[in-house]
């Protein structure tokens, strides 16, 4: 069978055997709809049905999340963790809490996760999780019980050499304190390298917190570096205003970059002197506000509700909130603009009919799996130090980070340029990632 039409079929049968999944469905596609050019060059992975058996996940939890909210009604939430694939080590991928989170979101972050971190060379297998627990407007008592109900059920499937979740949308260094007291509670074992993402107080590595965002302005540094440009004076928007947008925002601006607004799932915030990110800081992490109350502060500043992010003229835009938040219109729109550089630091945030906008202009573009695979690449680097009982320098490990995403850069760029598609950093990343996995799975045999 040719291999497109293999595709093709692979395609139909996890639609069919994931019904209702769009999110999943459109991650599948967009990484298996560009693999024809390695089937052809090695015929062991479609013999060995590689492709059918990485789309369908080793394991997946579904479980009841019960907890009592502070007026002392009981409420009951959902949990997930997908266990994707394991051939490259335990199961590592972010837990999401968000309203939003069904089985289809949780399976596309899962399946990027793969590729993600086979990308970053570090020994770790794919997976999320998560519940449509709405931490927004909630108590840190309530945080704190959902967080123990969570980790009471979750407990026994985890451990440092089978699954290691960490923090995404609505789960930073507060949730992971609450998920980690549980473990260590049900276990009776003070086990750091079960989470990652943990305070640098009690296990934590420095940078994790910087480091998706700071790893996809190094991406973007590479990308330009290639074109013989840099990040210097370029003015800059980065989308959401959260752990991943708070540190491209940080980095951006240490480069050299003017960054002249964010948002978050209310609206938009431009600022053209520039966003004082030190207020961001204090409105997001500390505070736990809105960024609308930004422009409370900053009279120039204006805040536009329901606004339009990617209207506003730049040359580098940083996606770093959600799935599917930039649409084709907005990627005419930012080329138009004259945009020259895209980066997404948060997974899968364009359409597809957004990347095809992108590649056809032949402007720099980003790749997820790639471009914020530092968050994770530096999660690996966490169960490295709390494997050895050592504690890395904020500067070494930053170093780490730094020549991990070049390295990163380096493969996708090589690749893409050997399958004859130069400057197509999607197709690079994907084989390269793909290939990883696909050869540790051959080597392990039929598992
Ligand atoms: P946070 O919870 O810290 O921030 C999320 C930001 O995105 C907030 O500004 C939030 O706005 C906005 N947002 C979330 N959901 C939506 C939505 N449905 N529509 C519009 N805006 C939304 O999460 P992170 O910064 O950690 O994650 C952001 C992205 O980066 C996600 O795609 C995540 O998967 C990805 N990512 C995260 C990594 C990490 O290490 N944390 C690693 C790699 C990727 P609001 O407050 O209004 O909800
Ligand atoms: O999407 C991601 O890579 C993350 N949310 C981080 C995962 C991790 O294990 O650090």
């Amino acid at each position: 069978m040719p291999n497109a039409a293999r595709i093709e079929r692979i395609y139909g049968q996890v639609v069919r055997r994931n019904p209702g999944e769009a999110e999943f469905h459109q991650a599948v596609k967009e990484v298996i709809e560009t693999l024809a050019p390695v089937l052809a060059k090695y015929p062991e992975y479609a013999e060995h049905k590689v492709i059918e058996r990485i789309c369908e996940p080793e394991r997946q939890l579904i479980f009841r999340v019960p907890w009592h909210d502070d007026r002392g009604e009981v409420q009951i939430s959902r949990g997930f963790r997908v266990q994707f694939n394991s051939v490259l080590g335990p199961y590592k991928g972010g837990l999401r809490f968000h309203p939003s989170v069904y089985l289809g979101i949780v399976k596309f972050l899962g399946f990027e996760q793969i590729f993600k971190n086979a990308l970053t060379g570090m020994p770790i297998g794919g997976a999320k999780g998560g519940s449509d627990f709405d931490p927004k407007g909630r108590s840190d008592a309530e945080v704190m019980r959902f967080c123990q109900s969570f980790m009471t059920e979750l407990h026994r499937h985890l451990g440092e050499f089978t699954d290691v979740p960490a923090g995404d949308i609505g789960v930073g260094a507060r949730e992971i304190g609450y998920l980690f007291g549980q473990y260590k509670r049900m276990t009776n074992r003070y086990e750091s390298g079960v989470l990652t993402g943990k305070s640098p107080q009690w296990g934590g590595s420095l940078v994790r917190r910087e480091a998706t965002g700071y790893g996809t302005v190094y991406f973007v540094e590479e990308m330009l570096r290639a074109r013989g440009e840099s990040i210097d004076g370029k003015t800059c928007v980065v989308s959401g205003s959260g752990n991943v947008a708070i540190y491209a925002i940080e980095k951006l601006q240490q480069l050299g970059g003017r960054v002249v607004a964010c948002s978050d799932s209310n609206g938009v915030i431009h600022h053209a002197r520039g966003i004082d990110l030190a207020l961001v800081k204090r409105l997001k992490e500390v505070e736990r506000r809105r960024i609308a109350d930004y422009a409370d502060v900053h009279r120039d500043a204006s805040y536009v509700a329901g606004g339009r992010l990617w209207d506003i003229p730049c040359d580098i835009a940083l996606p770093c909130a959600t799935q599917n938040e930039l649409d084709e219109a907005a990627a005419r729109r930012l080329v138009e603009n004259g945009c020259t550089a895209i980066a997404e630091g948060a997974n899968m945030p364009t359409t597809p009919g957004g990347v095809r906008v992108f590649q056809q202009s032949g402007i720099a573009y980003g790749p997820g799996k790639a471009a914020n695979a530092g968050g994770v690449a530096t999660s690996a680097l966490e169960m490295q130090q709390n494997a050895s009982r050592d504690a890395w320098s904020f500067g070494h490990t930053e170093q780490r980070l730094h020549d991990i995403m070049s390295g990163i850069h380096r493969n996708c760029h090589e690749a893409a340029a050997e399958f004859g598609s130069p400057g197509n950093y999607v197709l690079g990343a994907n084989i390269v990632g793909f290939r990883r996995v696909a050869d540790a799975m051959l080597a392990l045999g039929v598992i």
